[in-house]
C-alpha cells in the first residue's frame, strides 16, 4: 500500500541511492522534477539564440567552427534533457507547447542581448561557468536519468567554459579597443550570471523540499558563493574587473563577500519583461511552426514502416 511505497522511497533517498523511472514516487517529487528538468531543457534550447546571433559574424573561420559546434552541443543537451523528462510521463511535444505558450520557464540569463562579439566569450566564461557550478552537484541528483544526463552535459560544458575563457584571453592580449570590449561585456553579464542561481535561499520556495528529496544538492546561495569564489582568480588572470565594489576577500569566512544583484530586475525578467523575452519566444515559436512539415513527414513515414512490417 501507499505507506509502504513511501517508506521504500524515503529509504532510497536516505541511502543516497537513485530513484528510477519505474519506481514509485510521490506525485510532488515527479512534478518538481518535470518542472526543473523541463526548465533546464528549455534553457539549453533558448540558450542557442544569443550565441547563434554571432555565427554569421564570427571574426574567422576557426571561431565560426568553434561557435557552431558549441551551439550544436546545446541543442544536444536540450534533447538529452527532454528525453530524461519523458521518462517521467510527459512528452517533448507537450513540453515544447508549454514553452512557446509561456507556461514553463527557462533561465533568465537568455533574455539578455549579445551586443558584441566579446559576449560570445563572456557567455562561455561566466554563463557556462555558472551552469557548471550548478550542474556538477546535479550529477548526484536523486533521479537516475537526470543525474546520468548531467555527467555528459557537464563534460561538454567544461569545454565550453574553457573556450570562452580562451577567447577572452586572446582579446585581452589584443588592442585597447578589444580589451574595452571585453570589460564592457563582463560589466553587462556579471549580475545576470549571479541571478542564474535563483533567488536568495530565504525567498526560494522550492529549495527546502528539493534538498530533502536530493533533487538539489546545494542551495542557491551556496552555489552563488562558490561561483563568485571561483570567478575572482579567473578575472585576475584575464585582467578584467568584476563590477562590484563590495567584492572583497573575507578571511574569517574563507570566502569573498559580494553585493546582491538587483532582485527586482530578476523577477521582472522571469515574469517576461526582460530585454529579449518576447523576441526569444517568438523566434522559438516560429521555428516550431516551420518544423511542422518535418514532424508530419516523419510521423507518416513511421506509420508506413509500421504497416509494411504488419503486412
Ligand atoms: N531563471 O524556488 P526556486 C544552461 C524560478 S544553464 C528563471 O529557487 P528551484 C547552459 C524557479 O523556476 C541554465 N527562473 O526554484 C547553457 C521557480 O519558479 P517556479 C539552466 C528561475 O527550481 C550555457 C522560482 O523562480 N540551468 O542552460 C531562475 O528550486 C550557455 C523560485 O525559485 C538549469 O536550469 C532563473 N535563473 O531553483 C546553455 C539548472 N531561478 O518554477 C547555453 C537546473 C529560479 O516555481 C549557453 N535548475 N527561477 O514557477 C536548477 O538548479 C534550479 O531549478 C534553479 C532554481 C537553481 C535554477
Amino acid at each position: 500500500d501507499e505507506a509502504e511505497l513511501l517508506a521504500a522511497f524515503d529509504a532510497t533517498i536516505a541511502r543516497h541511492d537513485r530513484i528510477e523511472p519505474r519506481d514509485w514516487m510521490p506525485e510532488k517529487y515527479r512534478s518538481t522534477l518535470v518542472r526543473q528538468i523541463a526548465q533546464h531543457a528549455h534553457s539549453e534550447i533558448i540558450g542557442m539564440q544569443p550565441e547563434g546571433n554571432w555565427i554569421t559574424r564570427a571574426p574567422s573561420l576557426r571561431r565560426k567552427a568553434i561557435l557552431l559546434a558549441k551551439v550544436q552541443d546545446e541543442a544536444g543537451h536540450g534533447l538529452y534533457l527532454y528525453s530524461a523528462c519523458e521518462t517521467l510521463g510527459v512528452s517533448r511535444q507537450e513540453l515544447t507547447l508549454k514553452l512557446v505558450e509561456g507556461r514553463q520557464k527557462y533561465s533568465s540569463i537568455f533574455n539578455y542581448p549579445t551586443l558584441s562579439y566579446a559576449d560570445v566569450g563572456t557567455i562561455g566564461w561566466l554563463v557556462d561557468g555558472a551552469a557548471i557550478c550548478n550542474q556538477v552537484p546535479l550529477c548526484r541528483t536523486s533521479y537516475g536519468p537526470y543525474g546520468r544526463a548531467m555527467i555528459r552535459v557537464c563534460k561538454e560544458e567544461s569545454f565550453h567554459q574553457r573556450q570562452g575563457f580562451e577567447l577572452l584571453s586572446t582579446m585581452m592580449r589584443g588592442t585597447d579597443e578589444q580589451r574595452a570590449m571585453v570589460q564592457e561585456s563582463v560589466d553587462r553579464f556579471w549580475w545576470p550570471a549571479l541571478m542564474m542561481f535563483g533567488p536568495p535561499d530565504d525567498d526560494s520556495p522550492n529549495t527546502e523540499q528539493s534538498m530533502a528529496w536530493g533533487i538539489k544538492r546545494d542551495t542557491n546561495d551556496e552555489l552563488r558563493q562558490k561561483f563568485v569564489d571561483m570567478s575572482v582568480p579567473q578575472a585576475e588572470a584575464l585582467g578584467v574587473t568584476l563590477p562590484d565594489d563590495g567584492l572583497v576577500w573575507n578571511a574569517e569566512r574563507g570566502h569573498h563577500d559580494f553585493s546582491q544583484p538587483d532582485w527586482d530586475e530578476f523577477y521582472a525578467v522571469v515574469k517576461g519583461s526582460g530585454p529579449c523575452n518576447a523576441q526569444r519566444i517568438a523566434h522559438r515559436r516560429r521555428a516550431h511552426e516551420d518544423g511542422a512539415w518535418v514532424r508530419d513527414a516523419a510521423t507518416a513515414f513511421a506509420r508506413r514502416q509500421q504497416e509494411t512490417v504488419q503486412r
